[in-house]
């Protein structure tokens, strides 16, 4: 079994030692986290969800962060480990806790993860099919919000395969059955991503397309910008994900601004691939030597994010 307290954060794990971590920690702190499954991916593995946040009698609200939806991106479950382990090894957020949720979903695509661990170091997608003899849609191009509108393709063969219809992956189903009972009280919907060092709010689907609360986006979006730049000096990049990368739709973050999610941001981790940064040329393939710095500068745009949810 695994101990919590020699976990090795600074490493990229295989998916059943990361649902092995999750479920450890569950079993360390029962009073205030717990952990349920929001499905099983195609191949069977189990897709767990950890919550921490101590018991109310009144509704409390929640942030949710997922990570992994893209296999290759290892950066993204390796951050949201760290993270976790903050959240309940810390006193300090004990107030933060109390007053609201905030769950973590580290491996949202453990059968591409799994894959591109042991298989093609590169691989993106999931790995149903095969069709046309190729496997994977891409998840992030699956979800049932202006699905096939831009930035996707229809050939299964193309790394954004956006699939046969909306929601043919179960991956992105579980977790679009988890968010939209929870709409009401997730107020902030986090998707860790890598690479690029942007924090990206909707609308992703098209360029110069904004929710009419996007003033509201924006600020948290700095705040977050700010709570990264104050570590190690990074300087992400805060946008329109449709402006600022490029417009593609179906994407898990348009999907959750549209079922009434406030504050929704694609967050593209280390490397840049900007201009100055010693770890510019690593791409997906991020030496695990940056898993401190790059997890150590995200924690406090996680707390921005936190923050807000519990100060509205
Ligand atoms: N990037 C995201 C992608 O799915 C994105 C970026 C998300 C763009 C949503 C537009 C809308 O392509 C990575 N690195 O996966
Ligand atoms: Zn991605």
């Amino acid at each position: 079994a695994i101990d919590p307290d020699s976990f090795d954060f600074y490493k990229y794990h295989p998916f059943a030692d990361i649902m092995g971590y999750i479920q450890a920690v569950a079993q360390k702190y029962p009073s205030f986290v717990s952990i349920s499954s929001i499905g099983k991916s195609l191949q069977n593995r189990d897709t767990q969800l950890l919550k921490i946040g101590y018991p109310s009698s009144t509704a409390k609200n929640a942030l949710f962060i997922d990570a992994g939806i893209h296999a290759r991106e290892w950066i993204a479950p390796a951050t949201a480990l760290y993270a976790i382990n903050q959240w309940v090894t810390n006193s300090s957020y004990t107030d933060l806790l109390k007053a609201i949720d905030i769950y973590v979903a580290p491996s949202i695509n453990p059968d591409g993860y799994e894959y591109s661990r042991t298989k093609d170091r590169n691989w993106r997608k999931t790995r149903s099919g095969p069709r046309q003899n190729c496997y994977g849609v891409d998840p992030n191009r699956n979800f049932a919000f202006k699905w096939m509108v831009a930035g996707s393709s229809s050939n299964p063969c193309s790394e954004t395969y956006a699939g046969p219809s909306p929601f043919s992956e179960i991956e992105a189903t579980n977790l679009k059955n988890f968010l939209v009972p929870h709409n009401d009280t997730i107020k902030a919907y986090l998707t860790l991503h890598s690479y690029g060092e942007d924090i990206l709010y909707p609308w992703g689907y098209a360029t110069g397309q904004y929710p009419p609360d996007v003033n509201d986006l924006i600020a948290l979006g700095h705040e977050m910008y700010n709570a990264i730049k104050a570590v190690h000096g990074t300087e992400y990049t805060v946008g329109d994900s449709g402006d600022a990368l490029y417009p593609a739709s179906g994407a898990s973050d348009d999907y959750s601004k549209s079922i009434g999610i406030k504050y929704v941001y694609t967050v593209e981790l280390r490397p840049g691939d900007g201009d100055n940064d010693d770890d510019q040329w690593y791409g997906f393939d991020l030496p695990a030597k940056f898993i401190k710095p790059t997890a150590e500068e995200t924690f406090p745009a996680l707390m921005a994010a936190a923050n807000r949810v519990q100060n509205g």
